[in-house]
């Protein structure tokens, strides 16, 4: 039987990743917004949950032409953070750059651009009437958050990004205790290319155009590319990303209550891989979804209550259905508060 990692292991497993892979420029500045965020959050003893949201890039190359993505439009991530909004929590909103936003969602990432909601009246511009009652409802919730305060939204673009940033935050948010909820929606690469296996330039497609592979720093690169070619063949060799849950749940955040999501396409394994999340990081919440029916069912799986599907009914399932963020938002904040009132095991 597979053992899991001991806690040195991850441990060693962090500190080789965070020294070898260095922080975005806009680490200092992002992490200076979060701590006032959290702060003036903590002074009214009110929760602030940490949403993850949309997919992390691999880049091939330091110049970056060419990397590897995912399909991850962040639509669970954004309709989520509303929902925890209109529910009283403070929301800093990690979330993968041009993806998905709260409220905003509603007239962007459409086959309709923003304009078509809006037309000329006397040399104004005017939302058109069909819309004004949705757009007033939706403005209105949007301004609500913004006067006060009680959204911070950031952004990454790569899976280091990503790493810094929920690394940094998560530790800002370790006073707030019980209050601080992680609810990890984002699609992260568990492959990556590591800084010392990256070339500096474009990867050349023709032998004749083939260069010798420099690194950033303008050296011979000691180690093969993860991404080259050879003959005409582009090889790549990714490393797995550390498994960086169990930080969070040990290291950077011990007494926040911590949602983890679980994508599989196969349905025969999904209940099996998120308990084996759950065994294996011992947080409190594993939601597992299918890529093809994520919009309308996601499984619950934790220690508390073992399995538990939860499903928009049938009649309300379209391929744009969006309800069910209410659901597993309304689902994980009981288990938020239940958490915080002393676990029953
Ligand atoms: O962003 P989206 O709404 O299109 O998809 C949401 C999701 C499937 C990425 C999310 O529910 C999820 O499962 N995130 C974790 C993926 C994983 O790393 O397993």
């Amino acid at each position: 039987m597979e053992q899991p990692p001991t806690s040195s292991g991850f441990e060693a497993a962090e500190s080789y990743y965070f020294t070898e892979n260095p922080p975005p420029k806009n680490l200092k500045s992002n992490m200076v917004l979060a701590r006032e965020f959290i702060n003036r959050h903590a002074d009214s003893d009110r929760r602030v949950v940490l949403v993850t949201s949309g997919g992390t890039t691999v880049p091939l190359e330091e110049q970056t032409v060419r990397y590897i993505d995912n399909f991850s439009a962040g639509t669970r991530g954004a309709t989520s953070a509303e929902y925890f909004l209109e529910n009283g929590y403070a929301v800093i909103f990690l979330h993968r750059q041009f993806s998905l936003l709260p409220y905003s969602r509603h007239y962007s990432h459409n086959t309709r651009s923003f304009l078509d909601y809006m037309k000329e009246e006397n040399g104004r511009v005017v939302v058109e009437e069909q819309h004004q009652e949705e757009m007033v409802r939706v403005l209105g919730q949007y301004n609500a958050a913004k006067n006060e305060n009680k959204l911070l939204i950031l952004s990454f673009v790569t899976i280091t990004e990503y790493l810094w940033m929920l690394r940094e935050a998560a530790m800002l948010m370790r006073p707030l205790g019980p209050n601080a909820m992680f609810y990890l929606a984002a699609a992260v690469s568990d492959f990556f290319v590591p800084k010392d296996r990256m070339v500096e330039h474009k990867i050349q497609s023709s032998e004749e155009f083939a260069q010798t592979h420099m690194n950033g720093k303008g050296e011979v690169q000691s180690k093969t590319p993860a991404a080259r070619t050879e003959g005409k063949s582009l090889i790549i060799d990714l490393e797995p990303v550390p498994k960086f849950l169990k930080q969070l749940v040990d290291g950077w955040a011990p007494d926040g209550m911590i949602v983890s999501f679980k994508l599989e396409t196969d349905p025969a394994i999904l209940v099996k891989k998120a308990k084996h999340a759950l065994n294996k990081y011992a947080h409190h919440l594993v939601i597992g979804n299918l890529l093809l029916t994520r919009k309308w069912e996601v499984v619950f799986v934790s220690k508390m209550d073992g399995e538990q599907w939860i499903r928009v009914p049938s009649r309300r399932r379209t391929r744009s259905a969006t309800g069910i963020e209410s659901l597993i938002g309304k689902a994980a904040s009981q288990k938020d508060s239940v958490e915080e009132d002393g676990p029953s095991d």
